[in-house]
């Protein structure tokens, strides 16, 4: 028996039109897994479709605010219709916004948690219950080295980020009795559009990125595959509550020495 097999399994993952969403999305389809996602706009969608297909992935996109609880109610009820019950939820849709915080509206702000805070909390509470009914479920919240560290300009991302990783806690916490695993990963500095500010050539921080991380790279979507596939899997059954980081060891160093 292969304990990473995902046959059978219908996985949700949201805001998957692109980038670690979409990556991860494969990574569960190559194991098997029927891939559900939503974007925000039609236009994401269809272009997730277009690119899921490239891949030979017949993925469902649907078009749906994480935020919003009447539609993400009628997307799950949709998806139940239409898929089958959700085994496995990545809470992947995400923004950042880099503003010093003393420059930063309580709007701005607020904007941030309702998409990073808000929306797994809302998305999480639309399948646990039918997770509850048929004896299991994996939720898989997309965190940040912001749930443990503190930079510059990103209050509230990392204000979100940090809540994200205890309700991934309070999750397991609340649901393991039901055979539902609720664990994070927290992807370190990831080449995607969130970061290509930060990777032009000749920006300072792109150097500083790769001096901080032991593995001297950025990290690929592609790095996040096993990981995400290993917590969507029954190989993770008694794993819960737990914030797997996946940052190339940033978070084990205290940074390069000087010469
Ligand atoms: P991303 O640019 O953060 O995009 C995620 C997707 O979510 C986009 O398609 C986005 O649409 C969508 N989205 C935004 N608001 C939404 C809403 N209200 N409802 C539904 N979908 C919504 O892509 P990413 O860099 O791949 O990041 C994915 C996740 O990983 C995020 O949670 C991010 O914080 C986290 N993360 C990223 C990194 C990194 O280095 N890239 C590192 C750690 C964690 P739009 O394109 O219209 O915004
Ligand atoms: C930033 C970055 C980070 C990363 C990521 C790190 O501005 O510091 O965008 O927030 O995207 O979340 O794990």
């Amino acid at each position: 028996m292969n304990q990473f097999d995902l046959t059978g399994k219908v996985a949700l993952v949201t805001g998957a039109s692109y980038g670690i969403g979409f990556a991860i999305a494969t990574g569960f389809a190559n194991a098997g897994a029927t891939i559900v996602f939503n974007d925000i706009k039609q236009d994401l969608v269809d272009k997730g479709i277009a690119a899921y297909a490239a891949a030979g992935i017949k993925a469902h996109g649907y078009v749906a605010d994480v935020t919003n609880e009447d539609q993400i109610s009628a997307l799950v009820a949709q998806i139940e219709k239409e898929v089958g019950v959700i085994d496995i939820l990545v809470n992947n849709a995400g923004i950042i916004k880099r503003i010093p915080m003393i420059e930063m509206t309580a709007a701005e702000f607020r904007q941030v948690i309702d998409i990073d805070l808000n929306g797994p909390f809302i998305v999480s509470k639309a399948v646990i219950p039918s997770m509850i009914k048929k004896g299991h479920g994996k939720i898989i919240n997309i965190c940040s080295m912001m749930s443990e560290l503190g930079r510059e300009t990103v209050s509230a991302y990392a204000a979100a980020k940090g809540g994200l990783k205890m309700l991934t806690r309070n999750i397991a916490a609340e649901y393991g009795e039901y055979n539902i695993q609720c664990n994070g990963i927290g992807p370190g500095y990831i080449e995607t559009p969130q970061t290509a500010p930060l990777r032009v050539k000749g920006n300072a921080f792109n150097d500083f990125i790769i001096a901080k991380t032991p593995a001297a790279r950025w990290g690929k979507t592609e790095d996040l595959q096993g990981p995400a596939v290993f917590l969507a899997s029954d190989a993770s059954d008694f794993v819960n509550g737990h914030v797997l980081y996946v940052d190339g060891g940033i978070l084990a160093s205290i940074g390069k020495q000087p010469e």
